[in-house]
């Protein structure tokens, strides 16, 4: 058993700002110092959210790198590569956006897929923060709002144009990374039937800094991971002929319910500070549209929500955090939702006896997919306490927030700000000094 809290939250605190000190590259802040050396789209909104605590300025500046990397068609890159640095793969060699797609940058480097849209969340926090301060700060945050305002709109168009042509109110990925629960069990059965074609060799590299390979995906998952990319290259990351060539394609049900909170969170900041009004009823749009195609995938009487499989038509159940998505949009009818809440609070997932805090773990204890050490498949990662803790206060539930707060910063209080934790033993597993780990601590105790 992990011993008592070894550190008070004035020392966590100085520790989460420490780490991030030590982790920032100037203007961008790498997801952790060896297994992650580059900028990580949803890493880098939620590191904000942490910065935004220690400095206005800082936080905007995190924010601009990622948008620097924009592509023309208004996607965000789920990696933004920092310079020279090698230690990473797949890197810019294997991605080659530059060189195939009209729409990606010519620099800075880029991944050719996108991760989550919380970056909403981040600018909210900036401006909530800047609230708080001077004058000078709250110009720096306001001008931030101005100049990247076109950006948030381009990528929330682009999400829901590219990703929702048909307009179900669900995000299609084409890749598990973009979901960033990479390896989560939700995706087993459509990688199963990704088949692997002439693969150009590779050599990993996050198994020679997490040496214990029950901590990190397998090969042959990383080979459909890889086999994806070229598919993705052999189209030239085109928006209109990734649907007709990729071989995994899913509506991420927990993707669509933050695009539908962010697109919510970035309509009420449009109206707060004078947006164009077309804007504001734009996004107003994409919350309804996505908290409609959330809650239709929601089981009538368990409130539980499912992703489709767009391939095969079918809807894949797993036991798995994104069971949960129509808490973060609400509307469910109310019983639905108490069901729901009841799941959430009880054996299945936060109220499991074992279970060292009572957090949500990634895949459900009880599921027979349920891994412990295994990355997606089972760990506690706290960035997701923290995500929860923001959604249920956006919700007006001030208790199930503070005490997710409560036990996340209990779990935090052993100092290591561990990418993920095994849920009975509290062992720190994956990558240490982990940024948004450090972030979400900062945040709840700033
Ligand atoms: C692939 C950086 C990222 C997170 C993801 C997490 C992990 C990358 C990897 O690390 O994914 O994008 O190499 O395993 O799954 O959520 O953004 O922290």
């Amino acid at each position: 058993m992990p011993s008592a809290p070894m550190f008070s939250p004035t020392q966590l605190a100085a520790r989460a700002a420490y780490l991030l000190r030590g982790n920032d590259r100037g203007t961008m802040t790498s997801a952790a110092p060896r297994l992650y050396p580059h900028q990580w789209s949803w890493d880098a909104a939620f590191v904000t959210v942490g910065l935004a605590s220690l400095s206005v300025e800082r936080a905007a500046a995190e924010l601009d790198h990622l948008f620097t990397a924009q592509w023309r068609n208004g996607m965000i890159p789920h990696i933004v590569f920092a310079n020279g640095v090698d230690g990473y793969f797949p890197g810019p060699a294997r991605w080659q956006c530059a060189q195939l797609s009209p729409d990606a940058p010519a620099s800075p480097a880029t991944s050719g897929i996108c991760q989550p849209p919380v970056h909403a969340i981040a600018v909210e926090r900036i401006l909530e923060r800047a609230r708080r301060r001077g004058r000078t700060v709250r110009g720096v945050a306001e001008e931030f709002l101005d100049r990247r305002w076109g950006n948030l709109m381009a990528w929330h168009r682009w999400l829901a144009a590219a990703r929702d042509p048909q307009g179900r109110g669900r995000i299609t990925l084409y890749h598990g990374w973009e979901s960033g629960m990479d390896n989560s069990p939700r995706w087993d059965p459509a990688y199963s039937r990704v088949v692997v074609g002439d693969l150009p060799p590779y050599q990993r590299e996050d198994n020679h800094v997490v040496t214990d390979a029950s901590q990190r995906p397998s090969d042959v998952e990383y080979d459909r991971y890889m086999w994806l990319v070229e598919q993705m290259k052999r189209c030239h990351y085109s928006d209109t002929e990734l649907p007709k060539v990729m071989s995994f394609q899913m509506e991420d049900v927990f993707v669509s319910a933050i695009m539908s909170v962010a697109s919510d969170t970035l309509a009420r900041i449009g109206e707060d500070h004078a947006k164009p009004l077309s804007d504001v009823r734009e996004l107003r749009e994409y919350a309804a549209r996505f908290a409609v195609g959330v809650n239709a995938t929601a089981d009538p009487r368990t409130g539980a929500a499912h992703d489709v499989d767009v391939l095969t038509g079918r809807a894949v159940h797993t036991e798995t955090l994104a069971v949960f998505s129509p808490l973060l949009v609400g509307g469910l009818p109310w019983d639905t939702e108490r069901s729901l809440l009841r799941l959430f609070d009880g054996p299945r997932y936060c109220g499991h006896p074992d279970l060292r805090y009572a957090v949500p773990p990634s895949t459900s204890p009880v599921a027979a997919a349920f891994r412990p050490r295994e990355y997606w498949r089972g760990p506690v990662w706290p960035v997701m306490t923290w995500l929860f803790s923001w959604a249920f206060a956006r919700r007006g539930w001030a208790d199930r927030s503070a005490l997710l707060r409560e036990e996340g910063l209990r779990q935090a209080s052993d100092g290591s700000f561990a990418e993920y934790y095994e849920p009975f033993t509290g062992e720190a597993l994956g990558s240490m000094q982990q940024s948004w780990t450090a972030a979400s601590v900062l945040d709840w105790l700033g």
